[in-house]
């Protein structure tokens, strides 16, 4: 156990409340997995899967209602409302404390409750943060040790007095009106109760490493960001790094992990992937901006990903993996929508329900055999393009920051900032359609400043200034670019292939960082000319690529109208330095 009296306190606080038969703490080592999942597997929590076409993989679905992260019921807890902001549902503590209390009271009665210490981070680096995570999910557990690094090697960092995150997760009743994900920054402490699924209650993820932690980044003067993390090599060995944010489901995984497409073989590229999801960026001595990836695994959407899509990913997968309402086979392997191979004959969907393909529901809809939000837990190390540098203290320094949404008009498929202030800009009129990945209506266009409108832990105005401020202390700074690689033509078909292809994109980003490409000045910021980005080996005419590329100002007028609803929302907390920026693009466009 520990010698860590507040830590210890704190476990007996809780237990107090849950009532659990029992309490095992964890230790992180081999022998408690394989005890962990056979419990799991007995009492049908998790399935095992074939273990000869998948080792160590296993089978779990979440309840019908609980398949994605439930922003409704997130909230921000400090003791000011304005503190939260108007991004985030807001509680007072105390209240908030009081609510939860009532559905945790007993809830692990019967159950087992487990402690997890983890760190964000390699143990021991000086960036990393510890949390302790209490839950009376397996699921969890073996969730948790897959994306963070857990057990007793993290209590002995902690020593007597370490500093930790409270992170307190029961299922409860997995009762949609009984659910809350709470978040203290005051008290550097989240309770979530009511829910099963990933972003709810993997703890050390979405509600530490960008809700909590971009509260202390803040306080601390660094960033944490909803940014993938990756290396482009060039032929001589040199790495540029990149961190790019695009809102969930957007395609951070898919480019992290990106193979380079047949008509740039010969240019000898390899893609290095340090992060999916989530990036921690410190200025360093060197006065460069340098990222880490706080995670250890990556939770990814399956369906989409495919050996054409994402052959890293597929080959990651094949063993010691946690799929999540997926399609399960007859053999006890899995599928899922524009996954490999051919449409299984028959299955049980992710609802537990006997599927054929082309099944339809009472409103005549197909009913799709893994829900769209379908996952799969994984551990970064079996991903053939991980990078080396992942277990590295002081991460990767970066060369190029990338935002990105999904839109269908409007944004072309890249265009730089004019320097760090308009890039702020940028990040902060992101907007996307929504996804699976957020319960609501999907395709409907949402503003989602820098990807992290669901996860920022803070006023959002005030995150601004704090990127602003930022840009003041690095001194080598990342250029800003936005892409788009989701724009339709008037059939709805994107004009862009996307995947593997986007290296051409990011070709062009680098080229930029290095000052060797010229390119077009638009009033949004600067787009590439035709020639300059690499065509080839894709049949994309020079007609699309000018589509693609377009920035049309009557268009871009009325979007600005969308930049300023959602800016006056912030009132006097907004910086005026964004305003400008919003007159500047003004006049830009009115200007002939
Ligand atoms: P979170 O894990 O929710 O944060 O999502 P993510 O940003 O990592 O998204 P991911 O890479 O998993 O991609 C989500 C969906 O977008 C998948 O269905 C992909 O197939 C699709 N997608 C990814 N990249 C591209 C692309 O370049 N073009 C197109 N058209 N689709 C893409
Ligand atoms: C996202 O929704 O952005 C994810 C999955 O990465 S979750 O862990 O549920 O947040
Ligand atoms: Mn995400």
């Amino acid at each position: 156990m520990t010698k860590h009296k507040k830590l210890k306190k704190w476990v007996d606080e809780c237990a107090k409340m849950c009532q659990p038969d029992k309490i095992i703490w964890l230790n992180g080592s081999e022998e408690e997995k394989v005890i962990l999942e056979q419990q799991a597997c007995d009492t049908g929590e998790i399935i095992r899967l074939n273990q000869e076409l998948l080792p160590g993989c296993l089978y779990h679905r979440t309840a019908p209602n609980d398949v994605a992260r439930t922003e409704d019921l997130t909230f921000i807890c400090t003791s000011k409302k304005d503190d939260a902001g108007p991004n985030n549902n807001w509680m007072l503590p105390k209240e908030a404390y009081h609510r939860a209390r009532e559905i945790f009271t007993g809830s692990m009665r019967g159950r087992t409750m487990y402690v997890i210490p983890f760190s964000m981070g390699p143990v021991g680096s000086p960036f990393s943060k510890v949390g302790v995570e209490i839950t009376d999910s397996i699921y969890v557990v073996l969730n948790m040790r897959i994306m963070t690094r857990i057990g007793t090697k993290v209590l002995e960092y902690l020593g007597k007095t370490g500093a930790f995150t409270k992170c307190l997760h029961s299922k409860a009743q997995l009762d949609i009106t009984k659910r809350l994900i709470l978040h203290f920054p005051e008290d550097n402490a989240i309770w979530s109760v009511g829910s099963g699924y990933g972003g709810n209650v993997l703890l050390g993820k979405k509600c530490l490493s960008l809700r909590i932690a971009s509260h202390l980044a803040r306080q601390e003067n660094w960033l944490a960001e909803h940014m993938l993390i990756m290396g482009v090599e060039e032929p001589g060995g040199k790495i540029d790094y990149i961190a790019a944010a695009f809102p969930s489901a957007c395609g951070k995984t898919n480019l992290a992990m990106l193979i380079p497409p047949e008509g740039l073989k010969i240019k000898g590229y390899k893609i290095w992937t340090v992060g999916d999801d989530i990036a921690w960026m410190r200025v360093d001595t060197d006065g460069a901006l340098w990222a880490v990836n706080p995670e250890s695994g990556f939770f990814g959407v399956a369906p989409g990903t495919n050996s054409k899509t994402n052959p890293n990913m597929m080959e990651a997968i094949k063993k010691n993996t946690i799929y999540t309402n997926v399609l399960l086979k007859m053999d006890g392997t899995v599928w899922w929508e524009e996954g490999d191979g051919p449409v299984p004959a028959e299955g049980i969907d992710w609802m537990g329900r006997p599927w054929k393909p082309g099944m339809k529901d009472e409103k005549g809809n197909i009913i799709k055999g893994a829900h769209a939000n379908s996952r799969f837990t994984v551990p970064a190390k079996q991903c053939p393009s991980i990078s080396y540098r992942l277990e590295h203290h002081h991460g990767v320094p970066i060369s190029a920051i990338v935002f990105g949404g999904r839109r269908a008009h409007l944004a072309p498929l890249v265009y730089e900032s004019f320097n760090w202030q308009h890039g702020v800009y940028v990040g902060a009129t992101m907007a996307s359609e929504r996804t699976a990945a957020q319960f609501g209506k999907q395709g409907e266009v949402r503003r989602d400043p820098m990807a992290m409108f669901p996860f920022c832990g803070y006023n959002m105005a005030d995150y601004f200034g704090h990127w602003l401020k930022m840009g003041e202390k690095i001194e080598k700074k990342p250029k800003i670019f936005h892409v788009n690689w989701f724009r339709v033509d008037e059939e709805g078909k994107f004009l862009w292939p996307g995947y593997g292809e986007n290296l051409r994109v990011l070709e062009w980003i680098l080229s930029r960082c290095r000052g060797e490409v010229e390119a077009q000045k638009t009033p949004i910021g600067y787009v590439p000319r035709p020639q300059d980005i690499d065509l080839n080996g894709l049949n994309l005419t020079n007609k699309i690529m000018e589509k693609l590329v377009a920035v049309n100002k009557n268009e871009w007028l009325e979007e600005l109208k969308g930049h300023q609803q959602f800016f006056e929302q912030f009132g006097e907390r907004m910086p005026k330095a964004i305003w400008d920026e919003y007159e500047a693009l003004k006049q830009r466009l009115e200007s002939k």
